[in-house]
């Protein structure tokens, strides 16, 4: 171990609202407490309890950019986010079980889905999640035009743009209220803890405590 690994602060890149606020107990399993909260502050950087702990608050799709390129030691990002960015630079050693949700299929209600898929029409579908889509359709066997968008999923098949979409669901009142109907669940969603695979190495005595920390208070 370096010198200098040792003495440069532990950095965790966490997203503001539902990933921080159900971080928060796992932080405090291992002993860290914030000093600050990103829902009433500007500040992007946020000291803990430990000087040699900090949080950095990033969009949610940048945590693992953080953390592959280093800026970050540590960090908290759900699965859909990680299958988008591929994972390279990465451990991810810990499904934190947290900010569950499902990666769905949705539609309108009067849409036949599943006629639409039986007959091999060419769908098409809008979507954040690209490769998560292209990769359920593909091994479906699926002809699909994927439309890439950055949010209001739910708008696209109302407005003519898709005949479905691809999104995360977690109490279904978004698609209610959009008269779309869930028609395939693609898979479950959970955050993982992802870890810099050289910190992993050169900070490893004070990494350790706080990845066991964190999984145990999981297992609790
Ligand atoms: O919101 P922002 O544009 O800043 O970024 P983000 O949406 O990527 O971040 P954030 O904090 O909203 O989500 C972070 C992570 O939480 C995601 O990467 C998921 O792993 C997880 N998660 C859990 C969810 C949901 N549940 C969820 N319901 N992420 C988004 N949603 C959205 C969904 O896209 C849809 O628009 O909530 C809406 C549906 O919710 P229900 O309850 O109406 O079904
Ligand atoms: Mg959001």
């Amino acid at each position: 171990m370096t010198d200098t690994a040792a003495s440069t602060p532990i950095t965790i890149a966490l997203s503001k609202g539902r990933i921080f606020d159900e971080t928060l107990p796992l932080l405090a399993a291992a002993g860290i407490v914030p000093q600050g909260d990103p829902e009433t502050s500007r500040e992007l950087i946020i000291a803990t309890n430990r000087p040699d702990v900090r949080v950095v608050i990033v969009r949610a799709t940048d945590a693992p950019t953080y953390v592959q390129y280093g800026a970050a030691d540590l960090g908290v990002a759900g699965k859909d986010v990680l299958i988008e960015h591929g994972g390279a630079g990465l451990y991810q050693p810990l499904d934190l079980k947290i900010a569950c949700c499902r990666m769905m299929v949705a539609a309108p209600e009067d849409f036949d889905y599943a006629q639409a898929v039986h007959q091999g029409a060419r769908l098409k579908v809008a979507t954040k999640y690209v490769r998560t889509a292209r990769e359920h359709f593909a091994a479906k066997g699926v002809h699909v035009d994927l439309i890439k968008l950055y949010g209001s999923m739910e708008l696209a098949p109302l407005a003519g743009l898709a005949d479905a979409i691809v999104d995360l669901v977690s109490t279904g009142g978004t698609l209610r209220a959009n008269r779309l109907v869930a028609v395939e669940e693609i898979m479950p969603i959970s955050s993982r803890l992802i870890v810099n695979q050289a910190s992993l190495k050169l900070k490893r005595e004070r990494l350790s405590p706080i990845l066991e920390a964190f999984s145990r208070a999981v297992r609790r």
